[in-house]
């Protein structure tokens, strides 16, 4: 089959906000995939290629595939939705699927709202899109096929949407194919003269943070790949595509300390002259980890703090403390390394008073860059269980849902009051004579921080977009959405909302 992956042209204000391209890991991994099948694969991030619609569709009438593989986030859920429109526009029989961290918590929703979608893949997609790709080989393809592939939600072909049951986990995370950096334009992701790779050595994570979705997305059992499995796709970075610069996307790559550990002793043994960044907790770093890091490259380590009060801390069950925080901060500063801090504004019960003291905290703990976004309820947290069941959803229109616009009713501050507090944020943290911008930027860097950076200097562009209190929110969206699964409980307190949903089997190991 001829199997086309692509990643979407961007058109939301995240783009023009972030202004930086991540490699679309999730759809590499899904090449390989497909490759080991014998399948032709053709790869088009048209975000990165700076490509516009009409452009994706002549790529998509040149290759003129049988299946399209499309991702998305959920402020590029539209856009996504626009390459599954212009590739039937191409050949109505083009297969469409779809993936990733936004779909898999509204698939039904999604296929209701993009009729050019033919199936949603729920959570971790490798096994479940070899499974289609099985089930839709041969001339008489027909997505009737796929009644017993875990995992996915589709649309038959008399037009009734099916949602089958979830998908367990992959178990071995060695088990997956190494991903096809080689279908990796690498100089549309190079930072100056920096060619700048990313890797994701663990998939998952224990902690139930209320607004986090990745946790969900690939479960709450933290999975790691073997050392040996690490530095075998560093070294394929740094031999064959001359990366010198990686970035770990892993949630947090501290979880397994000794891990991280062996995997920073294997770089210096292998004498690799990388430089890296990576996420931690505050919780999940010591001394000698940091140590080891800094010695084998790490130059910024990443913490979500999210809050300058306890109170906060515990609403979002992150399950730190400020003086953690502190202590976390300190190590890197003992063993020279640069800290990011991500902090979060706007949950509802937050008052201005609660947000000032964040800054004050990210000030005082004196992290090397902090990154402040505004509190989203991305679809399948306990965030936006919270928000439905307490009607603070704003808006359904998930372009807006970039994490610099508020589109959660808060109990105290109005839609200007949070977005005006996220602008003073940054300026007051930013602005401090000790900081000269462009100095922070000549500096080494990762994907993270030039995502702080970026909404920090595009802050002023940020006010004149449209808000999310100009929307107006569709009544009948919104019982299409609390039709999902995982919307039907009818409790309204966050702590009576169950601990954690994810979109998986449950398998005791
Ligand atoms: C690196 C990263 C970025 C990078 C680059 C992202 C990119 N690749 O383009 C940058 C910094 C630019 C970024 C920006 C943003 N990000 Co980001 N990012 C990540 C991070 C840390 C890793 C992404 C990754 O590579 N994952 C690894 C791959 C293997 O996973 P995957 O892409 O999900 O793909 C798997 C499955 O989802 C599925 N799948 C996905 N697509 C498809 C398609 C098909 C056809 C099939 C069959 C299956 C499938 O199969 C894949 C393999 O298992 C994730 C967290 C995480 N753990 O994933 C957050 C995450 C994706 N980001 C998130 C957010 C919110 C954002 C922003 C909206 C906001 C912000 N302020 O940062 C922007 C939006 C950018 C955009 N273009 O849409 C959220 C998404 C939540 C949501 N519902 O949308 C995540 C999950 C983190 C979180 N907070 O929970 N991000
Ligand atoms: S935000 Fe919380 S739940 Fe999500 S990956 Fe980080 S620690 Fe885990």
């Amino acid at each position: 089959m001829k199997v086309m992956l692509i990643n979407p042209p961007v058109t939301s204000d995240i783009k023009r906000v972030l202004g930086v391209n991540g490699v679309p890991l999730g759809l590499i991994y899904l090449a390989s995939v497909a490759r080991n099948e014998g399948h032709e694969v053709k790869f088009l991030d048209a975000s990165a290629e700076g490509m516009d619609l009409n452009s994706v569709k002549s790529r998509v009438r040149d290759f003129y595939p049988d299946m399209v593989g499309v991702t998305a986030t959920t402020p590029a859920f539209y856009d996504a939705c626009d390459v599954a429109r212009v590739s039937k526009e191409v050949n109505k029989d083009i297969i469409t699927v779809i993936g990733g961290p936004h779909v898999t918590f509204v698939p039904k929703y999604t296929l209701k709202k993009c009729p050019y979608l033919d199936i949603v893949v729920r959570g971790e997609g490798e096994v479940t899109f070899k499974e289609i790709l099985t089930a839709l080989k041969g001339p008489n393809r027909s997505v009737d096929s796929l009644n017993n592939i875990l995992g996915l939600t589709y649309r038959k072909e008399n037009g009734k949407i099916v949602h089958n049951p979830p998908r367990p986990l992959i178990q071995n995370m060695d088990d997956l194919p190494i991903p096809s950096y080689d279908l990796i334009n690498w100089d549309r992701y190079s930072y100056g003269k920096l060619r700048y790779g990313v890797i994701m050595t663990s998939r998952g994570c224990p902690f139930d943070c209320v607004f986090c979705s990745s946790s969900l997305q690939f479960g709450k059992r933290w999975r790691g790949h073997s050392a040996e499995r690490v530095i075998e796709e560093i070294k394929i970075l740094y031999d064959d595509f001359k990366i010198r610069e990686i970035e770990f996307l892993d949630d947090t790559f501290t979880l397994n300390r000794k891990r991280a550990q062996q995997i920073s002793d294997e770089i210096v043994k292998e004498g690799m002259d990388i430089s890296w960044s990576a996420s931690s907790r505050v919780n999940t770093i010591d001394r000698e980890t940091a140590e080891k890091m800094k010695r084998a490259g790490a130059h910024t380590i990443y913490f979500g703090i999210e809050s300058g009060t306890q109170k906060i801390l515990d609403f979002i069950g992150k399950g730190i403390t400020l003086e953690q925080a502190i202590r976390a901060v300190k190590i890197a500063v003992k063993v020279g390394l640069n800290s990011l801090g991500s902090f979060i504004i706007g949950f509802p019960m937050e008052k201005k008073e609660d947000i000032e003291r964040t800054v004050k905290f990210a000030k005082k703990l004196d992290v090397t860059y902090a990154q402040f976004t505004i509190a989203t309820p991305y679809p399948g947290t306990r965030l936006w269980y919270y928000a439905l069941k307490n009607n603070l959803i704003k808006t359904l229109n998930w372009r807006l849902y970039t994490t610099t616009r508020s589109v959660m009713k808060s109990f105290y501050l109005t839609t200007e009051q949070i977005e005006r507090a996220l602008v003073k944020a940054y300026l007051s943290f930013y602005l401090r004579p000790k900081y000269a911008i462009r100095d922070l930027l000549k500096g080494k860097s990762s994907l993270l921080l030039r995502t702080a950076l970026a909404i920090m200097r595009s802050i002023r562009g940020l006010m004149g977009a449209g808000k999310a209190e100009d929307e107006t929110l569709d009544e009948k969206d919104l019982e299409e959405i609390m039709k999902e699964p995982g919307a039907e409980f009818p409790s309204i307190g966050l702590s009576e909302l169950p601990k954690f949903r994810t979109p998986y089997l449950h398998i005791k190991t």
